[in-house]
């Protein structure tokens, strides 16, 4: 009888079901913060919203994520020629950028002073920085001056006839088949990594259509032109560059 009633009470308990702990995920939370005040007046950028130079630069800026401050140099009034601007500029030309107490002036260099400063866009290795450097001297000198020139004289700021467009037409045409080769090689113009060398070759070829010199032809080209507009921080130049100065 005992027996039975201790074994009445005893109750059998299922044994409970091993639930699998799920691993808790470590995830890093950057804290989400504004810029500094010492970060907003770092930069201030003198430029014009119809300068293809001005806009390498701002997109340099916007790519490493840094705010400035932009002053707008009105070309038609002769801005970039007054006193108070070429003390900023001795070659009486936009941009320049003011980094603290240094101003610095010519868009490739500005990129490269950004990418040695702000340590972005840049390679740690020499033979990459070097490379780096010849795009950037190579696009000014092949790329930059003819797409400029016909974009120029679509938009009315340069005159010459049909035989100086066709040479810049064709000069234009090499340097892409330059571009189009290098970029069948590699994913960026140099190395496995977005540089300076790309914003650099980016700023001039935003304004190819303008120039009427039609990318397609250039499959490598257009397919790393996407692939760049795909970068956090990219912006157009009607976003980057105001008609009037903005002050943060
Ligand atoms: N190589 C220079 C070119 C700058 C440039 O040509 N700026 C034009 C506006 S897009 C300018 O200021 N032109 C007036 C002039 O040269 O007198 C750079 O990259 O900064």
């Amino acid at each position: 009888m005992a027996k039975t009633a201790a074994r009445a009470k005893v109750k059998t308990v299922p044994a409970k079901k091993a639930v699998a702990k799920k691993p808790v995920k470590k995830v890093a939370v950057k804290a989400a913060r504004g810029p500094t005040p010492a970060e907003k007046q770092r930069f201030t950028l003198y430029g014009n919203a119809a300068s293809g130079p001005s806009y390498t630069a701002a997109l340099g800026l916007a790519l490493c994520r840094h705010p400035f401050s932009y002053i707008h140099i009105n070309l038609r009034d002769g801005g970039h020629k007054q006193p108070d601007y070429l003390v900023k500029n001795r070659f009486g030309q936009v941009p320049a950028l003011r980094d603290g107490q240094l101003i610095c002036v010519q868009s490739a260099a500005i990129l490269l002073h950004l990418s040695e400063t702000l340590d972005k866009f840049n390679s740690k290795n020499p033979l990459e920085r070097q490379r780096i450097r010849e795009w950037l001297f190579w696009q000014w000198d092949k790329l930059a001056l003819p797409i400029f020139r016909l974009r120029a004289r679509v938009r009315g700021f340069r005159q010459f006839g049909d035989e100086i467009r066709i040479m810049y037409d064709t000069e234009a045409k090499a340097a892409l088949a330059v571009l189009e080769q290098e970029l069948g090689k590699n994913d960026w113009v140099v190395g496995k990594k977005p540089t300076v060398a790309d914003i650099g070759i980016y700023g001039v070829l935003r304004y190819a259509a303008e120039g009427n010199v039609d990318l397609s032809h250039y499959p490598h080209v257009i397919a790393w032109k996407k692939k760049f507009e795909d970068l956090p921080g990219f912006a157009t130049p009607e976003e980057l560059l105001p008609l009037e100065s903005r002050l943060i």
